[in-house]
C-alpha cells in the first residue's frame, strides 16, 4: 500500500487494539495537535484525509499549547486506567520542546503518551531551516533530543523503512505497565511526507494485552508469614491500585484481616469514604489518623506506589524500630524500595493471592478500635473545616472565603461519580486530606510532578475520558495564570468542565512554606512593589474572572458561601455540551489547613543574617533526627548450615 508515513503512523495508530480480562478498547482515541511547518503537510495532510473519510481511525482535536496538550493526554489515559491514550503532534522546533514538561509528568506518572514532534529536514538539503537548532558540536541533534530523558522510549524515523518496527517497539513501551510513559517518535518533516510502498500487514488490526503478571507463590508465603507475626499491620494504597482495577480485590484483603488503608494522592479513591477501614490520607498531607497508625506500623504492605517523600513524610512517617515493609509493584525497580520484600506482580493478582494466604487471620480487637477512634476525630476535623466556625469566617474580609469552605461546598454538592482535578498549590494537599471520595474514580490530583497549570488541560482530558461524569477543575489563581489556554479548546470542543478559580492573590501554599522555612514569604504574593522596592504593595489588581470570560467561557462570581452553593448548583444544571462554567472564588491565603503535625524535608540555610532562617534551620536540625533510613532487610537471614555451596569457595575446592 503506496502512503506518505504521515498517513502509515495515522492508519497504524487507528488499527491498535489493548486488552485486559477479555476486554477490548481502541488504543488511540485520537490525536491532539498544533501544526506549523513541521507538521501541517505531513501529519497534518494524513488527518485530514483521515477526518474527511468520514470514520476517522483518529479524529483530531486542536489544542492551545503543546505542553497543554500532552496534559490533556495524560488525564485522559489516568482515567481510563491506562487502557486509552491519545498521540501528539508537534511543529518543528518550540512546538516540540514545549512538549517536555508534559512528557516528563507522563513518565513520572506511569501513563502512556504518544508524542510525535517534527524534526528538521532528513536530508538536511536546505541547510538550517526556521527553529532548527545548530548545534555546532554534533550534526545529528535536534531540539527533539530535548524529550530522551524524559521518555522511557525515544526514536527518530529517518528512512521510511525504518517505520514499522519503531511503531511497533513504540507500542510495545505504552501497553507495558513497568515501562509506560511518554514515548517519543521524532518525525522530521520531509520524512512525514514521503511515500513508500508498505506491506500490508502493518495496518493489520493488532492486539495489545496488558497484563496481569502472577507473583511469584513463594514470596507471597513470606509475606504471609511477615503479616501474621505482625501487631499492627498498615496497607499503603497507591496509584497502581487504581491503574489495576485493584480496588475490590484490596476492599476484599483489608475487611477480610482487618488490616487497615492508608491511600497516597494517585492511590486515593482505592476504597471510598464510609469504609470502616479506611485512614484516608498518608505522609506530609496526611490525615491524623493515617499518621497515628504509620508511627507504630510494625508491617507496612505498600501496593502500587513509589513511596515517594510526600508519602513517607520524608521518612518520618513510620517510626517503629523494625518496622519492615512488603511492596507489591508490577515494576521491581518500584517493589525494591525501603529494603521491603517484593511481591513483583499486578496488584489485583498479588493481593487476590495474599489474601488467599492470609486465611483466618484477624487484626486485634484493639486494633480496629484504635482506627475507628483515630478515623473519627479526624472526621470532625474535615467537617469544622467544611464549615468553619464564626471565629474563624468573622476574621475574613467581606467576600472572602476559606479555602476549606470552598472544597467542602464542591465536595457536598457534587454528585459521587464527579471527578475533582487538582495538581499544585495549597489544594492537592488539603484535598488529599479533606476531599471525601465517593467513586472510586473521582478523584485526580496529580502529584507525581505536581505541575501548575496542568488543572485546566487535565480537566478536559478526564471529561474527554468520561462524558458521564462532571469534572470540577480547582486550580489556584498561580497555577490559572500558568496555563489558562485550553479553556478555549474546551470552548471550541463544547466540553463541559466546571472550573474553579480559587483567586488568592499568589503562591498561598509556598508562602506558608517559605514562611515555616524563614525565608518569609519572600516573593510569593501577586503584590505591587512599595516604596521600599519590594513586593508588599498593594494586590495587583488582576482580574481572572474577565480573563475567563475572554476566552469564552460562562463565569460566575461569588462573594459568599451561599452565592457559591448557587454557583455550583447552576453548574451541575448547566448543559452537558456547553462548554467550560467557571466560578471565581477569592479566598483567604492566610488560613490553614487542618495541622496533622507531618513533616516535608526542605532544606533550610545553614548560615544566614537573617533570625527567622536562623529559628528555622535549628529547627530543621531537630526534625532531621526523625528520619529513618528505612533499610533494615525484611527477609530473616539465612542459617549459614543452610546456605548451598556456592560462590568462590566451591569453584575453587
Ligand atoms: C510549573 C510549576 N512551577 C512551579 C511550581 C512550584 N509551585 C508549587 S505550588 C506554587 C504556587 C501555586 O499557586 P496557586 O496556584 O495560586 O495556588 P496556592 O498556592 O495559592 O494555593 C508554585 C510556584 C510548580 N509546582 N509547578
Ligand atoms: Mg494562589
Amino acid at each position: 500500500m503506496r502512503l506518505t508515513v504521515g498517513q502509515a503512523v495515522v492508519r497504524f495508530l487507528g488499527q491498535q487494539v489493548t486488552e485486559r480480562d477479555g476486554e477490548t478498547h481502541r488504543a488511540f482515541a485520537g490525536c491532539l495537535g498544533i501544526f506549523g511547518h513541521g507538521n501541517v503537510a505531513g501529519l497534518g495532510q494524513a488527518l485530514l484525509q483521515d477526518e474527511r473519510s468520514g470514520i476517522p481511525a483518529l479524529p483530531y482535536v486542536l489544542a492551545r499549547n503543546e505542553q497543554a496538550m500532552v496534559h490533556t493526554a495524560v488525564a485522559y489515559a489516568r482515567a481510563r486506567t491506562r487502557m486509552q491514550m491519545w498521540a501528539c503532534t508537534a511543529s518543528v522546533g518550540p512546538g516540540s520542546t514545549n512538549m517536555v514538561t508534559g512528557a516528563a509528568l507522563a513518565t513520572i506518572n506511569r501513563l502512556p503518551v504518544l508524542l510525535l514532534p517534527s524534526g528538521t529536514f532528513a536530508t538536511r538539503a536546505t541547510g538550517s531551516v526556521l527553529q532548527q537548532l545548530e548545534s555546532p558540536v554534533a550534526g545529528d541533534v535536534t531540539v527533539n533530543d530535548a524529550l530522551r530523558p524524559v521518555s522511557r522510549r525515544f526514536d527518530r524515523v529517518s528512512r521510511p523503512e525504518q517505520l514499522p518496527s519503531v511503531l511497533l517497539e513504540a507500542m510495545r513501551v505504552l501497553t507495558d505497565p513497568v515501562q509506560t510513559g511518554a514515548v517519543t517518535i521524532a518525525l522530521p518533516q520531509d520524512v512525514q511526507a514521503e511515500a513508500y510502498d508498505w506491506p500490508d500487514d502493518l495496518f493489520s488490526e493488532r492486539v495489545w494485552n496488558i497484563g496481569r503478571p502472577p507473583p511469584e507463590p513463594s514470596q507471597v508465603q513470606l509475606a504471609a508469614d511477615l503479616i501474621r507475626r505482625a501487631e499492627r499491620p498498615l496497607i499503603v494504597a497507591g496509584g497502581g491500585v487504581h491503574y489495576s482495577e485493584a480496588e475490590d480485590a484490596l476492599d476484599a484483603l483489608s475487611r477480610g484481616t482487618g488490616i487497615a488503608v492508608a491511600e497516597t494522592q494517585a492511590g486515593k479513591g482505592s476504597l471510598t469514604h464510609g469504609h470502616p477501614l479506611l485512614l484516608g490520607a498518608i505522609g506530609s498531607t496526611g490525615t491524623s489518623a493515617a499518621n497515628a497508625v504509620a508511627r507504630d506500623a510494625d508491617v507496612v504492605i505498600g501496593v502500587g506506589t513509589r513511596w515517594t517523600d510526600f508519602t513517607t513524610a520524608s521518612r518520618t512517617a513510620f517510626q517503629h524500630k523494625r518496622v519492615r515493609f512488603i511492596n507489591i509493584n508490577v515494576a521491581r525497580f518500584d517493589a525494591d524500595q525501603h529494603s521491603g520484600l517484593p511481591l513483583v506482580g499486578d496488584a489485583r493478582e498479588t493481593l487476590t493471592a495474599l489474601t488467599r494466604a492470609l486465611d483466618g487471620y484477624r487484626t486485634e480487637t484493639a486494633y480496629g478500635e484504635q482506627v475507628a477512634r483515630e478515623w473519627a476525630a479526624w472526621d470532625e476535623q474535615v467537617e469544622a473545616t467544611y464549615h468553619p466556625p464564626a471565629e474563624v469566617t468573622d476574621r475574613l474580609d467581606d467576600g472572602v472565603l476559606t479555602q476549606g469552605q470552598v472544597i467542602g461546598a464542591v465536595n457536598e454538592l457534587s454528585d459521587p461519580r464527579d471527578v475533582v482535578v487538582c495538581a499544585a498549590g495549597s489544594m492537592p494537599g488539603e484535598l488529599h486530606q479533606l476531599w471525601r471520595v465517593r467513586d472510586r474514580g473521582g478523584y485526580h490530583v496529580e502529584y507525581g510532578y505536581s505541575c501548575m497549570g496542568y488543572e485546566i488541560p487535565g480537566g478536559l482530558g478526564v471529561r474527554l475520558a468520561c462524558r458521564s461524569r462532571d469534572v470540577f477543575v480547582l486550580v489556584g489563581d498561580g497555577s490559572y495564570l500558568m496555563m489558562p489556554s485550553e479553556l478555549v479548546t474546551a470552548v471550541q470542543e463544547r466540553v463541559k468542565i466546571i472550573v474553579v478559580i480559587v483567586q488568592n492573590h499568589g503562591f498561598a501554599s509556598i508562602g506558608a512554606l517559605s514562611e515555616s522555612l524563614g525565608s518569609q514569604r519572600f516573593g510569593t504574593q501577586y503584590r505591587y512593589r512599595s516604596g521600599r522596592g519590594r513586593l508588599d504593595g498593594d494586590h495587583v489588581p488582576v482580574d481572572l474572572a474577565a480573563n475567563a470570560r475572554s476566552l469564552g467561557a460562562h463565569v460566575v462570581e461569588v462573594a459568599s458561601v451561599e452565592e457559591l452553593h448557587v454557583a455550583v448548583r447552576d453548574a451541575k444544571a448547566a448543559p452537558a455540551n456547553g462548554g467550560p462554567f467557571v466560578i471565581h472564588v477569592v479566598t483567604d491565603p492566610l488560613v490553614p489547613g487542618p495541622d496533622n503535625g507531618a513533616w516535608w524535608d526542605v532544606p533550610v540555610s545553614e548560615v544566614s543574617d537573617l533570625e527567622s532562617t536562623r529559628t528555622a534551620y535549628a529547627e530543621y536540625v531537630e526534625q532531621r533526627k526523625q528520619q529513618r533510613p528505612l533499610l533494615a532487610p525484611t527477609r530473616p537471614g539465612v542459617d549459614p548450615a543452610q546456605r548451598g555451596r556456592t560462590g568462590q569457595t566451591e569453584r575453587d575446592s
